[in-house]
This record gives structure tokens, C-alpha cells and sequence, in this order.
């Protein structure tokens, strides 16, 4: 029987990468986001390309009713999910603290852990019952250290390395397998949602050298997937050759 993955934020970036790479490898998915649009495109796609079955759930991870309702209305064959991939969230403004927006901060609060925690505790739960599983968190090099005006992306980045750890405590006598998986720079549409729609300066973050692409990001967490049973992998920090921390790349 096919193994299962459901994928938070598989309408774009690394989301999308990851559905591309399970489904080669013959998971079946679980693909969500709000643009159902997008998320019913991808599937119709995978399916001709890699004869893999989908199942699209289009919810908003803040809204903990929709996040609830989406998935306890699956099917029971859709809840024998072996690997969670936590990668739906987003990044709102690049402003001093001072003057940063109560909005964009609920927005960044709300989704990268408030989201991660519901859509968790759901599918934590169903692979309690099934005695199997594997969560893998998307963070960012944001967790592990703070830059300049990173305020509050960088605050709720390294909640979700301590959830990391937390759930890797939790759920081990259940045998569950928890990683975290932390990229620095990565060429996807995270910049452009960063400064809502602005292209021109989204395409400035990645100017004068060669960013990481969602494939690199899937490759990584493929291989955390695909270790044997005993093996976990923690934590993973991968970044583009041209950069050494958050706040340094090398622009040649
Ligand atoms: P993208 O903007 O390309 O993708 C973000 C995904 O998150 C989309 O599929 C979007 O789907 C989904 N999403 C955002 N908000 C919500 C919401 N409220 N409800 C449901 N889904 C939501 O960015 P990336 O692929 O780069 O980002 C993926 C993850 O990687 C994020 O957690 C990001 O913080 C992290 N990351 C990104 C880095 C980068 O440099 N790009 C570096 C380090 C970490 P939709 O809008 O359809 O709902
Ligand atoms: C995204 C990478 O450096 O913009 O998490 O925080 S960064």
C-alpha cells in the first residue's frame, strides 16, 4: 500500500516541490492551502504524471474551525498519514519593531505557529493511532538567529524549532519521527508575499548570487524521509553556498 504525505502550503514554493518529489516516489498526497485553484491544477498533474491519488483540503491553517473541520472530514484512508510536512507559512513586512504592523505580526503569529500547532495536534493524533508517522517542521535559518528588522518572523521561526524539539520529546514513545528542517535563502514566492506584491523588490533579495530553489528543500527533506526506521534526523540548516548566516551573503 502507498504511503501517505500531507503537505501544508503545497499551492507554491517549497510546498509545491515536495509534491512534486513524494509523488515521483509514489506517495499518495494530502495537498493543502487556501488557492484551491492551485491546489486541484497540481493534483490533476501529479496524478497524470506519476499515477499517484490526491486528495486536495483547501483551508486557512489560522482558522482553527476550518483547520479542524477540513481534516476530521477526510476520509479514513486519507488519515493513515505517514509523513507531515509543517510548511505552510509566510513572512509580512521587514520593519524595525518601532514600526512594524499589529496587523502583519497576527498574521505571522497566527499562521507559522498558531497554524503549525492545529494542523499538528490533528494529524499528531492520527499517528498515534496508527503507531507510525514522521513530522518534519519547515523553520528557517530565522530560528536560529535574529536579524535586523526580522523582529517578529524571526520570533515565531524560533517557535517552531522549539515545537521542533517539544514534539520530538512528545510523541517519542510513540515512535514518531520529528525533524526540522531550517533553509536560508530560497528563490520562491516567500519575498514577494514578504513585501505584499512588490516584485521589484522581491527580486532584490535574490540579486548578485545564486539562491537555494524549493527542489533543494524537498531533496533535503526526502532524504530525512527516506532514512531507515531506527534513524532520525533532528535538525537540518541548509543555505545557499553564497550565504554564511542570515545576514551575510556574498553578492559578487
Ligand atoms: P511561498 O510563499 O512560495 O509558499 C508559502 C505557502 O504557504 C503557500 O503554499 C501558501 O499557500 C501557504 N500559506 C501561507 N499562509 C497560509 C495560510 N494562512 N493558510 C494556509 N496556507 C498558507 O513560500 P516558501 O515556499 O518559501 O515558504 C514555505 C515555508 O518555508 C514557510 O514556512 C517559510 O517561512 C519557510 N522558509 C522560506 C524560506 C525562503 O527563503 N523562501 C527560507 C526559510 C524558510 P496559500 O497562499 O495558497 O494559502
Ligand atoms: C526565510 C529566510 O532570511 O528571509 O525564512 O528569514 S529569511
Amino acid at each position: 500500500m502507498a504511503k501517505i504525505a500531507l503537505i501544508t502550503g503545497a499551492t507554491s514554493g517549497i510546498g509545491e516541490a515536495c509534491a512534486h518529489l513524494f509523488a515521483r516516489e509514489k506517495y499518495n498526497l494530502v495537498l493543502t492551502g487556501r488557492r484551491i485553484d492551485r491546489l486541484e491544477k497540481l493534483a490533476k498533474k501529479l496524478n497524470t504524471k506519476y499515477d499517484t491519488e490526491i486528495a486536495v483540503s483547501s483551508f486557512d491553517v489560522r482558522d482553527r474551525e476550518q483547520v479542524i473541520s477540513n481534516l476530521e472530514k477526510l476520509p479514513a484512508k486519507w488519515k493513515k498519514v505517514n509523513v507531515l510536512i509543517n510548511n505552510a507559512g509566510l513572512s509580512q513586512g521587514l520593519d524595525p519593531l518601532q514600526k512594524g504592523s499589529f496587523d502583519d505580526w497576527d498574521t505571522m503569529i497566527d499562521t507559522n505557529i498558531k497554524g503549525l500547532l492545529y494542523v499538528s495536534k490533528i494529524v499528531s493524533n492520527w499517528m498515534i493511532t496508527n503507531s507510525t508517522g514522521h513530522i518534519v517542521n519547515i523553520g528557517s535559518i530565522a530560528g536560529k538567529e535574529v536579524y535586523a528588522n526580522g523582529n517578529v518572523y524571526c520570533a515565531t521561526k524560533h517557535a517552531v524549532d522549539a515545537l521542533n524539539k517539544a514534539m520530538r520529546i512528545d510523541l517519542l514513545s510513540h515512535g514518531i519521527k520529528v525533524t526540522g528542517v531550517h533553509p536560508g535563502a530560497v528563490e520562491t514566492e516567500f519575498s514577494e508575499v514578504r513585501f505584499k506584491g512588490d516584485k521589484e523588490r522581491a527580486k532584490k533579495v535574490y540579486e548578485g548570487f545564486e539562491p537555494l530553489v524549493a527542489e533543494d528543500i524537498a531533496e533535503t527533506i526526502w532524504f530525512a524521509v527516506s532514512r531507515p526506521a531506527h534513524v532520525n534526523i533532528n535538525d537540518l540548516v541548509i543555505m545557499p553556498t553564497a550565504q554564511a548566516n542570515a545576514g551575510t551573503i556574498f553578492r559578487g
